[in-house]
């Protein structure tokens, strides 16, 4: 299966979106700040041209070492780059209006959601030459949910699915086999409670569990019934006292380090877990799993906020990005795939054949597609998500 065939695949199970919703999340978004290039910043703006500054919100551990420095060198516009764990946390900032950033990246569902609530602005897509390197199959698909492709462009793309360390896993469950579906290891008791002296640790985020909970309940992923979220939420509350941890943006490490053993939690980080431990000359032997009842899809997107002060600048980012090296750069540096089709040739062989970073057909057809629910499933999921974390 090439690349472009899975690429397919998955633009095929693309689906369309449900209804406009808010909800708040509790982290507070770390800030990394570049420094401007000397020369541009001392740069004098011209009559009608735009300041040299790019305000950018995108997902913890998403970017090459080198993307925003050889951006800034090229340019002369300054880059400042913050990042947030979940797309409650985006969402709600973009709801609030006034964000001050050019470019955020939320998930396609979510960017559906915002192009619903009048917050994005549409591309120009005569600004963005490099446009044709994406995949027509993915953009075909992508027009589902944004007709005629106007407002988002890929970022990278990867899917919520279990990642274990396989030692201490192993160890654990002592002669208990490794079940069937590895779902079980964070949903069914008879598993958590062996692996829970080694730490398991889930996503922290009602829009993350749910919809593979509900499928593992044997319920509709994006289901709209409460009576569905109930017998999710029951499942959950009997794993509740087996689970460590809550974290998005902090299973990379938390994995990498040896702090937990099993992570529900995004296929990119994993196998970016796995480098770091590697990296690091840890013992720590970290797998992202390809369960049989499939994972949760997603596609991370580039769009511009409505009230964007650097549009223009938004759009020289967005080009560059859709340069086939760069978007080939951040693979390689983060593990997740890119939708990039010139791209395919400057990712690294060992990246490449990673069938846990390209899937193969097969297991493409098995994720649950991207998706909402309405507001009022929505605040009925935030609730159980909740009572599931405080174990109420
Ligand atoms: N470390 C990068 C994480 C990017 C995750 N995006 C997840 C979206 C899931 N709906």
């Amino acid at each position: 299966m090439d690349m472009n065939s899975t690429k397919y695949l998955i633009s095929m199970a693309l689906i369309s979106i449900g209804l406009v919703t808010t909800s708040c999340g509790k982290q507070e978004a770390e800030t990394t700040e570049a420094k401007p290039d000397a020369a541009a910043a001392a740069a004098p703006v011209a009559a009608g041209d735009e300041e040299k500054v790019l305000n950018i919100y995108n997902w913890s551990d998403y970017l090459a070492e080198d993307t925003i420095p050889n951006f800034e060198k090229e340019t002369g516009i300054k880059v400042r780059y913050d990042v947030f764990d979940s797309n409650e946390i985006l969402h709600a900032k973009l709801m609030a209006k006034n964000t001050g950033y050019d470019i955020v990246v939320p998930s396609s569902n979510w960017a559906k959601l915002q192009i619903d609530g009048g917050l994005l602005q549409k591309l120009d897509k005569s600004k963005l030459t490099n446009y044709g390197n994406l995949d027509p199959d993915i953009l075909a698909q992508m027009a589902n949910l944004d007709p005629g492709n106007e407002y988002m462009v890929d970022w990278l793309w990867s899917y919520t699915t279990v990642g274990i360390n396989v030692d201490k896993v192993k160890t654990a469950l002592g002669d208990m086999p490794m079940p069937e579906n590895a779902w079980d290891l964070v949903f069914d008791p008879k598993y958590t409670s062996k692996l829970k002296s080694r730490g398991i640790t889930f996503l922290d985020a009602p829009s993350e569990v749910f919809p593979i909970a509900l499928r593992y309940v044997g319920k509709a992923p994006h289901s709209n019934n409460a009576d569905d979220y109930k017998v999710a939420y029951e499942m959950l509350a009997k794993v509740r006292p087996d689970i460590k941890k809550f974290s998005s943006g902090g299973q990379i490490d938390d994995l990498a380090g040896g702090n937990v053993c099993v992570a529900l939690g995004w296929a990119g980080d994993f196998n970016l877990a796995r480098n770091r431990s590697i990296e690091n000359k840890s013992p720590q032997n970290i797998e992202a799993l390809i369960t049989s009842m499939g994972g949760y899809m997603f596609m991370d997107t580039m769009v511009i906020p409505a009230d964007a002060k650097h549009v223009d600048n938004a759009h020289k980012f967005i080009n560059y990005i859709l340069r086939p090296e760069v978007h080939a750069g951040l693979t390689n540096a983060v593990t997740y795939a890119n939708p990039n089709k010139a791209a395919t040739q400057f990712v690294d062989e060992e990246v490449r054949n990673n069938k846990t970073i390209f899937l193969p057909a097969e297991d493409v057809k098995k994720l649950i597609p991207p998706g909402n629910v309405d507001n009022a499933t929505r605040r009925v999921m935030t609730r159980y998500f909740t009572q599931f974390k405080t174990g109420a």
